[in-house]
């Protein structure tokens, strides 16, 4: 074992979902080395632990494990579980870690940011629950990498993961386990897969699952095409390093040749895709997508259909710039609706507490009590059960909610890699504003409140504080305004429209039209194109 003298290097402040940054930058000698050692000091007494480790396969996944599974061995675990080829998705990983009972995870992956020796390559760990550590945890880690002078690894040849098998270094035991059997299993014992199996077989239903060269491509073809029997459902199913040029974000922006399948004369019933690391999903039918916020809402309505929620669901949670379709399916149900930050963390104690059993985001994140990620190949399943169950399309199921629960009409504008002193200063000249805004009119429509969103945790009562600005209408919509925190290019600003519906005959509308108006008044209040010098959004979804 090797001590190796170090330099803090003062950038490491884990952000919405771990560290993120530039392959480059990863590739910092100590660089990725510092992070991990946080990790583990923050942990303690590593010895006699449990690791689980596994990355969504982006460039530099390969050499990112072996030199964790050395460092693990020098800080005295006693056993890693690793994904075969060191894979794992997000979702699975999560169920790993709670399957196990391990101490926790470390999840290789920057997610649904492009990858390659250009892109991005990040790290997160996972506690021992299976979600992505609470902030308590993350500026602990981030803390102690400030003042970080030393790192221990063993030096030692590089792992066999290509091989389902166990091995030593010095003390500690290697388990390298196959990827996908187990989530598979679990995904089995949730859903029906004999009923959604047979519908395929009748001919009554049929998907395009594109796993945009990422991770899900194996879990897909052992789920979908193997024990579902639906044959050529995946496209994209080879995972490549560099996501084979592609923007693995499951959005309208960058799924392109699902759209067109999805468009086309002979479209499946239901297209869906899944992220670098396959915990986010987009669903769409037959030339129609569904916001990520519906879907949930969706979900949460249909849950009791499904045989893991026959009993029912505790309560739902979204987080704040989520539509609040699901706010009117927990109010008919009589449950709770939580409001939580951006950040799948903040749903962790919720689910340990049993105060909710589904929960998600407007940022194609969907998930359940099942394990504590989100995730993406559940959504497909939950979407391809109930398809399976009501024998309707995925246009007359959407349709119907609205008519039962009024319409959230919904969009996110993102204004990418705009300048981090631009962006923070037309935040901060938001905020000053905020007080003078209430009762004023802004084309037609008065504002009813305006604040910065802040968060007290039911659970533990930590507070999460300058969550994103919210500006409300009369009668029904708002307006919220945040900096993402997973880009690693300048800054990018999330503006979120939302508009409520009630009446069925202003349903299904085009919704890019119907939030005209509260672009222009978002620009309005915030001064957008003048503050970022950008005419339109860079992405809208
Ligand atoms: C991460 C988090 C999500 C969050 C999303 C967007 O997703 O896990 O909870 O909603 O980022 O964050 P932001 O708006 O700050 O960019 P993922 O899929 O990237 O891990």
């Amino acid at each position: 074992m090797k001590v190796i003298k170090t330099a803090a290097f003062q950038d490491q402040k884990p952000g919405t979902s771990g560290l993120r940054k530039k392959v480059t930058q990863f590739q910092i000698p100590h660089y990725l080395e510092n992070f991990v050692q946080s990790i583990f000091n923050a942990i303690g007494d590593c010895q006699g632990k449990l690791l689980v480790l596994g990355g969504d396969g982006r460039y530099y996944n390969k050499n990112a494990i072996q030199t964790i599974l050395k460092m693990a061995a020098a800080n005295k675990f006693s056993r890693v579980i690793v994904g075969q080829h060191g894979l794992f998705s997000t979702p699975a990983a999560s169920h790993i870690i709670r399957k196990n009972q391990a101490e926790g995870g470390i999840i290789l992956s920057a997610s649904h940011n492009p990858g390659g020796p250009n892109g991005d390559f990040g790290i997160k760990y996972n506690t021992s629950n299976g979600g992505p550590a609470p902030e308590i945890v993350t500026e602990a880690i981030y803390e102690i990498s400030q003042n970080i002078n030393e790192y221990c690894i063993v030096d030692t040849e590089n792992i066999d993961l290509s091989q389902i098998a166990t091995s030593k270094i010095g003390e500690m035991t290697i388990n390298v386990i196959d990827s996908v059997q187990d989530y598979a299993d679990l995904m089995q014992h949730i859903f029906d897969f004999s009923l959604i199996k047979s519908s395929v077989k009748s001919g009554a239903l049929n998907l395009c699952f594109d796993a945009m060269h990422a991770i899900t491509g194996p879990y897909a073809y052992e789920i979908f095409e193997n024990r579902l029997g639906m044959t050529n459902a995946v496209i994209n199913g080879i995972p490549l390093e560099d996501f084979g040029g592609g923007h693995p974000d499951p959005n309208l922006s960058h799924a392109e040749q699902l759209l067109q399948t999805m468009k086309s004369i002979n479209a499946p019933d239901l297209g869906a895709a899944s992220d670098g690391d396959g915990d986010r999903n987009m669903i769409l039918g037959r030339n129609f997508f569904v916001t990520p916020s519906d879907s949930l809402a969706i979900i949460a309505a249909n849950a009791h259909l499904m045989r893991e929620y026959r009993q029912g669901i505790c309560g739902i949670a979204r987080s704040m710039p989520t539509s609040r379709a699901a706010d009117k399916v927990a109010e008919r149900m009589g449950i709770e609706c939580f409001e939580t930050p951006t950040g799948w963390k903040f749903f962790g104690n919720l689910l340990d507490a049993n105060k909710i059993t589904i929960c998600g985001e407007e940022s194609f994140g969907t998930g359940s009590d099942h394990i504590r990620e989100k995730d993406g190949i559940w959504a497909v399943l939950f979407w391809l059960n109930l398809l399976a169950i009501k024998k309707q399309s995925v246009e007359d199921i959407v349709n119907q909610h609205w008519k039962t629960y009024g319409q959230h009409y919904y969009a996110r504008h993102d204004y990418e890699e705009i300048d981090i002193g631009k962006a923070k200063d037309l935040m901060q000249n938001l905020e000053e504003s905020l007080t003078g805004l209430p009762g004023k009119t802004f084309r037609g429509l008065e504002i009813k409140e305006a604040f910065n969103f802040s968060y007290t945790d039911p659970v533990d009562a930590s507070v999460a504080k300058n969550q994103g600005i919210v500006i409300t209408l009369k009668p029904d919509s708002r307006i919220i305004f945040r900096l993402s925190g997973t880009g690693t290019q300048g800054a990018t600003l999330r503006v979120y429209l939302e508009s409520y519906e009630p009446d069925q005959t202003k349903q299904g509308l085009n919704t890019h039209e119907v939030l005209v108006p509260l672009a222009a008044i978002a620009n309005d209040i915030a001064d957008i194109r003048q503050r970022t010098a950008r005419e339109k959004p860079s992405v809208i979804t």
